[in-house]
Order: structure tokens, then C-alpha cells, then sequence
């Protein structure tokens, strides 16, 4: 009896997201974490291995050349790492396992994607002095709960990879980053990654790739309407457009409707319609300069400690220590 209902609430707020979204006047919207039910989840992970696709390779260099440095920077106290959205937990391996090289480390994913849990507890369960402890909630109740359980003695260390920080419009990334400071405590650590500025030629690749598996991420969530709420989207009356948004200073994915449309969606209690050329605007992903990245953690409670930077493709890890 219990998990239908939970399965209900989930749908409703999808439902009512989509119904806001969908209807109000102008610009038509689905927030972007629709895009990672488990097969845009799936789709993600092919991203991160086209060769288009550079952050996250930056971000796993980083990672791998400098996991000794930065765990050289946190006291020696008990360390909980706690990554928020670890996906597969493919890049974090070099950070545990440096970590665990100076103390045991207890490291908490937190994910709303059971499986990307199971294969992030897969990936990372067997290397020595690491115990994974999977956390499935939101990102900042998946935080206070670990902050509810910390020792006093123990130091956390939080790690917000990927450049997932770029899907928060510049406001919305300092109130998330201040959020995280209120769960911490004064000497804890946070390792913000974020992708940088770069020419337009270089960027737009990564985000509209020629095999259209990007493509293939953004439609999905169409799909995924038809899927859960009964919706009639015909797909191939959508297109994908990625662009780069130059006053933003972010990449704005959307999805374009190619003809004059109306789209019941039932569960959602509406339909969507569109005129020939409308768009939805589905993600952003904005592009920070290494200076604005130390501004905004400063901001909000924070002391950078140090920056790196990744030369092939700009993008930067800032490690942090609460104040
Ligand atoms: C996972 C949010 C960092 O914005 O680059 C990749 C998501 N969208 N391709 C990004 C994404 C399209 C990605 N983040």
C-alpha cells in the first residue's frame, strides 16, 4: 500500500510542474530535473563519453591530478565526503581514494536515482578504507540528514562536481551554495567544479552533438510525459536547439515544436499548444569566469582556499572552507 502512494505523490508534482510550465504566457518551461528519470540518467552517461562532451573529462583531470593536494588541504580528523548527485561515481573515485590513503573516509551519495546509487555503491564500495553510505533524497534534505548524524570530532567535505551549480540561473546558484554553508559547520570543506567560459565554436558541440544523443536527453522528457502522464507528444514534431544565450552567459537547451500544435496531456489535467517555431526551454548550463566562482562561494559564507584550473577545456575546481 505504501509504495503506490509514493509513486502518486511523485507523479503530482511532475504533473503540476508541467502544468505550470506548459500553460503560463511566454516562455514555455520544464524544469531540468526532469530530464534524469532512468533513461535520461542512462542518456547522461553516454554524454559524459562523447568526445564533443569535454567538461567532464576536465572535471575528472582535475580530479585525478589534484586529489592529493586537495586532501592534503583538509584536517586530519574522521572525513565524510558527501557528493550531491554522484551519478556513477566514475570521477570521484580519485578523490576517495586519495582520501582514504590519509584517514577513513565514510562517503554518502546522494541521489534521487535509485539506480544510479546502486551503480555509484558498485563502482566505489570495495576500495579500501572507504564505507559508501547511499543517501536517496534531494540534494540539500540528503545533507541535512548527514549534518543531523555527523560527530562533532568529524570533519565533512562536500563535493558538488560536474558543474551542476550551472543549472541555477546566478541567483539561485548563491542561495543553493549559502543553503549548503547552513547545513556545515565552520572548518568544513566544500569542492565546488564549474565549467568556464569559451568560445561559442567550442561550447556548442558539447551541447548538440552529431550522433543526437544529446538530442536524444532533451526529447526524452517528452517521452517521459507520454510515459507518466499519459501525454501525446508525437516526438518527431519536436527538435532539439541548443544555444548559447551570450548576455546569460549560458547554454539554454529547448525543445522546438516544428508546426502549429495542441498536445493533451491528461494526468497533468491540460493540454500544451503551440504555435509553429515555439519552444520549450528544457535546462541551462551557465558558464562562469574563474573569479566569479570565488566571488559567489565568498558570498555565501565561504573561504576559497585554492582554484584549478583545467587548460584543454577552461573549466575550474574551487576548494572552499566554511567560515
Ligand atoms: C549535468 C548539468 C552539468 O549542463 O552540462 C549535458 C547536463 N545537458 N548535456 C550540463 C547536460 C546537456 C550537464 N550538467
Amino acid at each position: 500500500m505504501v509504495a503506490p502512494r509514493l509513486v502518486q505523490e511523485v507523479f503530482t508534482e511532475f504533473a503540476a510542474d508541467v502544468r505550470w510550465g506548459l500553460t503560463k504566457p511566454g516562455q514555455k518551461e520544464i524544469p531540468s530535473k526532469y530530464l534524469y528519470d532512468e533513461v535520461g540518467s542512462a542518456l547522461f552517461e553516454v554524454i559524459t563519453v562523447l568526445p564533443e562532451y569535454g567538461l567532464f573529462r576536465a572535471d575528472e583531470r582535475l580530479l585525478r591530478q589534484n586529489a592529493e593536494a586537495i586532501s592534503a588541504k583538509l584536517s586530519p580528523r574522521p572525513l565524510v565526503a558527501v557528493e550531491l548527485g554522484s551519478g556513477s561515481g566514475r570521477k570521484t573515485r580519485w578523490m576517495l581514494e586519495a582520501l582514504a590513503r590519509r584517514q577513513p573516509t565514510v562517503y554518502h551519495p546522494i541521489e534521487i536515482s535509485s539506480k544510479a546509487l546502486d551503480q555509484c555503491s558498485r563502482e566505489l564500495g570495495r576500495l579500501h578504507n572507504v564505507e559508501v553510505r547511499p543517501v536517496q533524497q534531494p540534494y540539500l534534505a540528503g545533507l541535512l540528514s548527514v549534518a543531523a548524524a555527523r560527530q562533532p570530532h568529524e570533519q565533512l567535505l562536500v563535493l558538488f562536481l560536474g558543474s551542476t551549480i550551472g543549472n541555477f540561473n546566478s541567483s539561485a546558484a548563491e542561495r543553493f551554495l549559502a543553503d549548503v554553508r547552513q547545513a556545515l559547520t565552520a572548518g568544513d570543506a566544500l569542492l565546488l567544479s564549474a565549467d568556464l567560459e569559451k568560445p561559442a565554436a567550442q561550447l556548442l558541440p558539447a551541447y548538440d552533438d552529431p550522433l543526437g544523443v544529446t538530442a536524444s536527453f532533451n526529447l526524452n522528457v517528452l517521452a517521459r510525459m507520454n510515459r507518466e502522464l499519459e501525454a501525446e507528444f508525437d516526438l518527431s514534431t519536436f527538435r532539439h536547439l541548443a544555444r548559447y544565450n551570450a548576455a546569460e552567459r549560458r547554454i539554454e537547451m529547448h525543445l522546438l515544436s516544428t508546426r502549429a500544435q495542441s498536445v493533451p496531456i491528461p494526468r497533468a489535467g491540460c493540454s500544451a499548444s503551440f504555435v509553429e517555431g515555439e519552444t520549450i526551454w528544457t535546462e541551462s548550463s551557465h558558464k562562469y569566469c574563474p573569479r566569479e566562482v570565488i566571488e559567489m562561494g565568498r558570498r555565501s559564507g565561504f573561504r576559497p582556499l585554492r582554484q584549478w584550473i583545467d587548460p584543454e577545456w577552461p573549466f575550474a575546481q574551487t576548494l572552499f572552507l566554511a567560515e
